[in-house]
Parts: C-alpha cells; structure tokens; sequence
C-alpha cells in the first residue's frame, strides 16, 4: 500500500516556473489572488497545481478522509422553474414527475435511521402546489420517528421559495432568517450547498434564468450562518460559464466567509496573514495559536459557517445544454484542486463521488480534497451512464477507496464531528450514545 508522509517533507516538483511565486505564497501561508487563480488555471502544470493543493490538504486534515453514512431524498422533481443545465426538473403532468408524500419520506427517513445512517439529505424542485406546511411537517415527521438523523436539507433556491409562501409576513433578509427559524423549529439541521451554479449574470441568463441570483443564495446562506445553522457551497462548472467566472465565485465565496469567521479567528489568535480581514485557515501549522479549524461550539463561533466546497462538473447527458461536452476528467481534477487553494478559509473540499466517480475521487484525494459525501442510496438529480435512482455505495467500499489511496477513512457526521460505529449502532465521539 501506497503511504503518504503527514508533512509534506519533500520539495514540491512543479514544471511551470510561473507557479514558484505561487507555491512560495501557498508554502508561507498567504492568500492567492484572482490573477494567481488565473495562473492554476492556464498553465499545462496540472499536477504541480494538485501538489500545492496537497499540501494544503495535509495541513488541515493530515491523511483523514473523510465520509457518512447518509441518505439523499428528493422528495419531488416537479419544479415551477426550467434551467437548462437541469435534467432532474418536471412540469406537473410531464412524464416522469413525481412528488413524495409526508409518508412516504417518513418511511425512506425510517429505514435510513433502521440502517445506521447519521444525516438525511432532503432537496426537491420548487413546488408550485404544496403549502409550506408540507415542508415543516415532513421535517417534524422524520424528527420524530428517527430523532437522531440530522436534515440537511433545501438549497437557498428552495429556501427562498420557502419564505415566498409561508405567509409569515416579513419579507428581506429578517423574513428570510424568521423563515430559517421555522424550518429548524421543525427539524431543520444545516442547508446543503446547492443551488448556488455559477456566480454570473450572463451565465445566469444563459442556463439557470428565473433561478435566484448569486446575491440572494449567499444572502440566504448569511442568513443560516446568523441564526447558527452550517451550511456547504457548491459550484457548478464545465457548461456555458468560462473559468474565469469560476474564480469570481470562489471570491464571492471567500469573502463572505471572511467576515463570518472573522471573530472566531480572533478568539484563536489567527492573524489575517497579510491580507486584511481575511481568515486563512491553510497555512503552516506556526499561524495558528488555537484551533485551525472551526467546530461548533468553540470560542468566538456564535454562528455558523461554510464548512464544505464542492465543486460539481456539469452532466450534460438529458438537459437542455446536451450540446455541450461537460468537462474533462483532468480539468475535474484542476477544478478541485484551485478551489482548495483559492478558498483557504473554508475547511472542507468534498469530491463528491456521484458527480466525480469513485475513482476519480479517488484521485482527487490527493489533490486537495478530503472528503468523499456517503452512501446516498437514492440521487435522482444526475445519472453517470444512466445509473438508476438507486446509486448506492457501501461503507466498505468508500473505505477501501480511500485506504487504497493511501488515506486514513474516517466516518463524519454532518458537522465532522468523528464517529464510533458497530454495525448500525453508532456515536460521536466523546460523547454518549447509542452504541
Ligand atoms: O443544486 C443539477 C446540480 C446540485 C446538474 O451540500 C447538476 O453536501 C451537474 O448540491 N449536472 C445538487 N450538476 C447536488 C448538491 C450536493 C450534492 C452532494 C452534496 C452536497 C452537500 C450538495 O446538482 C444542484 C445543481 O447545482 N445539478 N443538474 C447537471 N446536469
């Protein structure tokens, strides 16, 4: 077996010599800009751009990588909106719309619970029929019969929907949080990443028109960080948006997180390395007098935060966008590795094995991710080779991947916080439970 040292103790080989002041940067723990982002992107160097990546990645996480035991349920694919990229989306009467009822989820939330699962991932179109207290009964519902699964679920697109109709009254940004309120009243535990495409008008216009623009899902996602609630962050790329857009969205990203871990950064004693207000969390292990990275719970987190980039490559395959080719295999690889690069303060880059493959995943280990998602079980929104519904993965199999690649498995709950497992039966670590 293939092992890894911890500390990257050999020089870094890198081709291009246009990235040795980028490297220097990386080594030393200082931010990279837009037009070094540009540099990762253009130059041949590839794999010189997933050693830096590497490093970084070993940093923060050492060998460990990371994944659940977790459930996706997409509770309706009917959808009052038509992106192009979509090929999930249906009208009502279509062929092959289908909508889940409060049961029928319960049931599927049951079953997970029965096999030993920690998270249900909850997502669906934008309804135009159901009330909103479908939505905060189906999350009462699954609390109730399987309490200990954590919801993450509804992208900001749906969120927004959300506050549309739930007659609560107040509209902006105190109608969103109050919205956000109701739904973890209910049951709600984080908001996954989704929705968020590419931060650009034009390709905003061109795929994903009517859809909410980038504003308002990182307002929505301010707004769960406010009232305490984590949350992810994807980036769909490799369809009619260009690379530089995806390093604006990695920036908008970025940014927002700088302010969000801002007091959190003080409380452990982390500098802004050269950069003002920013709060980097990749640089050498001297810069952080505390924690480097952030847990709920520690001092100076009184909100909660972006945990996790997933970056995730466009399936042309059944949408409106057939015509074009989806991205390579090697600029997944590149476009995993700049955004764990560029989005130095956000603690995760999750390789998401559906999208990706798993072996591709696999790769993309060692190249600046370090997680894998989990054993999903049902995914309805893309098909690699027209899979089914069911794309199930055991926990078997994402252990021996990352054991393969010569990484340290290690099962996560939604908020990475470790877990103790004997079969179905399981706990977070340091605490007591169930197992
Ligand atoms: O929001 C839709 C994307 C997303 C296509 O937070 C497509 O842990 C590629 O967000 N080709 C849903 N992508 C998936 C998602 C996700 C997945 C795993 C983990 C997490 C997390 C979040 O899938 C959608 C959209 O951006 N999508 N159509 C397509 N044709």
């Amino acid at each position: 077996m293939l092992q890894h040292d911890v500390e990257q103790t050999a020089p870094i080989r890198l081709q291009d010599p246009a990235l040795e002041p980028i490297a220097e940067k990386v080594i030393a723990g200082r931010r990279i800009d837009l037009d070094e982002g540009r540099i990762l992107y253009d130059t041949p160097d590839v794999h010189g751009v997933c050693r830096l990546a590497d490093l970084v990645r070993r940093r923060m996480h050492g060998l460990a990588a990371y994944y659940n035991v977790n459930r996706h349920v997409n509770y309706s694919n009917i959808c009052a909106l038509s992106c192009s990229f979509c090929a999930f989306h249906r009208k009502r009467n279509q062929d092959g719309a289908y909508e889940m009822s409060v049961e029928e989820v319960t049931e599927s939330a049951i079953q997970a619970a029965e096999a030993g699962a920690t998270e249900l991932h909850i997502v669906g179109g934008l309804h135009p029929k159901l009330r909103f207290d479908f939505y905060t009964s189906m999350l009462s519902a699954i609390r109730e019969a399987a309490p200990r699964l954590h919801l993450k679920s509804f992208t900001a697109v749906e969120i927004v929907h959300l506050q549309r109709i739930s007659q609560r009254g107040r509209l902006g940004f105190e109608g969103m949080k109050d919205t956000l309120r109701d739904l973890r009243e209910a049951g709600l535990g984080s908001l996954p990443g989704g929705g968020a495409e590419v931060f650009d008008d034009r390709a905003h216009d061109t795929a994903f028109k009517g859809k909410i623009r980038g504003d308002q899902w990182l307002d929505v996602h301010r707004a769960a960080h406010e009232i305490g609630l984590n949350s992810n962050a994807t980036m769909l790329y490799g369809h009619v948006e260009g690379r530089p857009e995806r390093l604006v969205h990695m920036d908008l990203l970025r940014r927002q997180q700088d302010a969000t871990l801002r007091n959190w950064a003080e409380a452990q004693g982390i500098g802004s390395a050269g950069v003002p207000d920013a709060v980097l969390l990749t640089g050498p292990e001297e810069q952080y007098p505390g924690e480097r990275l952030p847990m709920p719970g520690q001092a100076g987190l009184e909100t909660g935060y972006f945990q996790t980039i997933i970056p995730l490559p466009f399936f042309p395959d059944g949408s409106g966008l057939e015509r074009l080719p989806g991205p390579s295999g090697l600029e997944n690889l590149r476009t995993l590795a700049v955004a764990r690069l560029m989005l130095d303060n956000i603690p995760h880059a999750k390789a998401f094995w559906i999208m990706q493959t798993l072996g591709m995943a696999q790769l993309m280990l060692d190249a600046g991710a370090d997680d894998l998602d989990g054993t999903v079980v049902w995914y309805d929104i893309t098909h690699l080779d027209n899979a089914s519904t069911h794309q199930e993965t055991t926990v078997g199999d994402l252990r021996r991947a990352a054991t393969e690649a010569g990484f340290a498995p290690v099962e996560r709950d939604t908020l990475y916080r470790h877990v103790e497992r004997t079969g179905s039966e399981w706990r977070v670590a340091g605490e007591s439970g169930d197992a």
